[in-house]
């Protein structure tokens, strides 16, 4: 039987991951943990078993991998693009040294690994439009530096220690449960707060930034996916690029507006957030996915917007009757 340890589960994916995990495999079967106290982010009850743990405490890691009888560890815990620029050699502690304990654990107890990488791994010297699966990767950022890095490392641990540790070069990713934290796609999500909230939206970005972007269930599916693949058929295992649609914020706004008429956004392009958009690709290819596993995506901008929308609005109602009761 599975047993599913997770990192970083209160994060924007880890939230979502979770309550699929426990929909499938049962709540005994999922530990989900953060560096966090579960009182901050298991609030709602996440369908798991729940505890707090640090991946840069490699002997707790390996303890807890280990007590638990973890078959596949889900590494989620990282610091993203924007934070990581803000504290870089905290971002490379946190990044590197939680996956290498990670892999250390993996290799003792013999469990499997998913790691997630990120588009982030392309910089200036790649092609950009689109940016192919196997091409020169020089990121200028140190969350992209460390992604890069956590490839190779996790190439490795494959290499030497039969380590089955697979990853998908995620685009930014957008979704309504959890708020993203530290990413320069984070515009993406919290325009759409903004909307429902009848904010003005201030856009960290330049309003014609294309970039790649998924929606969230889509990004779950393609683990789901990913981590049922017969092994054999993997031939770029831990670094898989996968994609869905690619739009820039103006683009985005005006699909909002096409829905709420009434949003309001104004362009402030902050100069950290602006120069690592620039340095990432428009467009991925992912033909690789595509052909190895099956990879397809759902939910192009129109499916996405309308159901961000009506997501975050529902989840306004549900808390303003909680509020009133
Ligand atoms: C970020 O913006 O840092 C992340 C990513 C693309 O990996 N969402």
């Amino acid at each position: 039987m599975e047993r599913f340890l997770v990192t970083g589960a209160g994060g924007q994916i880890g939230t979502e991951l979770v309550r699929h995990l426990g929909n499938r495999h049962g709540a005994d079967a999922i530990l989900a943990t953060d560096v966090r106290d579960p009182s901050v982010w298991a609030r709602g009850g996440p369908g798991a078993q729940v505890g707090q743990l640090d991946c840069l405490d490699a002997d707790a890691l390996l303890g807890t991998a280990r007590d638990f009888g973890t078959t596949c560890i889900l590494h989620l815990a990282s610091i993203l693009s924007a934070a990581a620029e803000a504290s870089p050699y905290r971002a490379y502690r946190v990044n590197m040294d939680s996956l290498v304990n990670v892999l250390e654990a993996a290799a003792k107890i013999g469990c499997r690994v998913f790691a997630p990488s990120s588009i982030a791994v392309f910089g200036p010297e790649s092609p950009r439009d689109p940016a192919p699966q196997t091409t020169v990767l020089r990121p200028t950022t140190m969350y992209g530096v460390t992604k890069v890095a956590g490839e190779m490392l996790s190439d490795y641990y494959h290499a030497r220690f039969g380590v089955d540790v697979r990853g998908l070069r995620f685009p930014g990713l957008v979704s309504y449960t959890a708020p993203p934290g530290g990413g320069t796609t984070d515009y993406a999500v919290e325009i759409f707060h903004a909307a429902v909230e009848r904010r003005r939206f201030s856009c960290p970005l330049h309003p014609d930034t294309r970039m790649a972007m998924m929606y969230m269930p889509d990004a779950i599916r393609a683990i789901l996916e990913l981590m049922d693949a017969d092994s054999s058929s993997l031939r770029h295992r831990n670094a898989y690029n996968v994609s869905a649609m690619h739009f820039t914020p103006a683009e985005l706004a005006d699909a909002i507006r096409a829905r709420r008429p009434e949003f309001e956004i104004a362009f402030e392009p902050d100069p950290v957030r602006q120069a690592i958009a620039d340095s990432w690709p428009t467009r991925i290819d992912d033909a690789r996915a595509r052909e190895e596993w099956g990879w397809h995506h759902e939910y192009e901008l129109p499916e996405m917007v309308d159901a961000m929308l009506q997501g975050l609005e529902g989840l306004r109602r549900r808390r303003a009757a909680v509020l009133a009761r």
